[in-house]
């Protein structure tokens, strides 16, 4: 198996820190947070930015501040989110993307987002998937719910995204696909032979979600973003403490954990 690829998702644009005190805000608590989840056995960060006062923003000069600032401190890879939040346009999404981080999210359709909607035409969809080729930035593929793999494979076939495609499945989300195993048995058996995919289970979908993807060859997003308890009732650290948790059983079943060197090869990210 190839080595475990661990993402921390550790600001996210819903989660505040009246949830959990120890999400970062700023781009230096980001940046120290990431080096944090670096240690503990990410290679990558998934990143949203956030005003002072917690506010979810895609401004290009917050994320511009964030990738200095975590560039300054690790090596850890540094993916950003295009979803934002609920209710940003395509433009607001995409502004910082010429920053040219690491790797961009891209989701492949619209979910309903517990009470509002995560709402991604197809026209959306393919504008970020242009921004992305433009700025030559691997995609990680956002799925919420199944049909959003076979958007992805239209857009292959149209020539917007390269292959080996990468997925992140999240799953467990009110609105999107169940964090049962079954769904993950069938979201693995859509994807293309050569495609290398993760898992985000959200809440309590978290770590068993994150086992399955360890003995199954798949990779893990884990994070405050998804997940705020280390276990039942009891606050996480920080998104460190929840890598740490995934690194541990990954060592026990003898998966090595990949260095963000590997991760960059594993995911041919230029
Ligand atoms: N905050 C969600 C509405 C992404 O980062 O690409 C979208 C999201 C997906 O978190
Ligand atoms: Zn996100």
């Amino acid at each position: 198996m190839k080595a475990l690829i661990i993402t921390a998702a550790i600001v996210g644009a819903e989660t505040m820190k009246s949830d959990n005190p120890n999400l970062p805000y700023s781009p230096e608590e980001i940046a120290i947070e990431a080096t944090k989840c670096r240690e503990a056995g990410a290679s990558m960060v998934h990143v949203h930015g956030r005003l002072a006062n917690g506010q979810p923003t895609q401004d290009r000069e917050t994320f511009a501040k964030i990738l200095t600032e975590v560039r300054n401190r690790s090596d850890i890879l540094v993916q950003f989110s295009t979803g934002g939040a609920v209710g940003m346009s395509v433009q607001e999404r995409i502004e910082a993307i010429d920053l040219k981080p690491d790797m961009a999210t891209l989701t492949t359709g619209s979910v309903n987002f517990g009470d509002e909607c995560f709402l991604n035409t197809f026209p959306m969809i393919v504008q970020i998937a242009e921004g992305l080729k433009k700025h030559a930035i691997r995609p990680e593929i956002e799925v919420f719910d199944s049909a959003m793999i076979g958007t992805a494979l239209k857009l292959q076939k149209m020539g917007l995204l390269e292959g080996p495609l990468h997925f992140d499945f999240v799953m467990g989300m009110p609105g999107g696909i169940a964090g049962s195993e079954a769904a993950l048995t069938f979201l693995v058996s859509q994807i293309p032979e050569d495609a290398t995919w993760s898992v985000a289970g959200l809440g309590r979908f978290e770590f068993p979600l994150a086992k399955l993807a360890i003995e199954r060859g798949g990779h893990v997003r884990v994070g405050l973003e998804d997940n705020i308890y280390i276990s039942k009732g009891v606050l996480a650290a920080g998104s460190w403490e929840l890598v740490e948790k995934i690194s541990e059983f990954s060592r026990s079943l003898k998966r090595e954990i990949s260095t963000p060197e590997q991760t960059r090869n594993l995911l041919k990210i230029q």
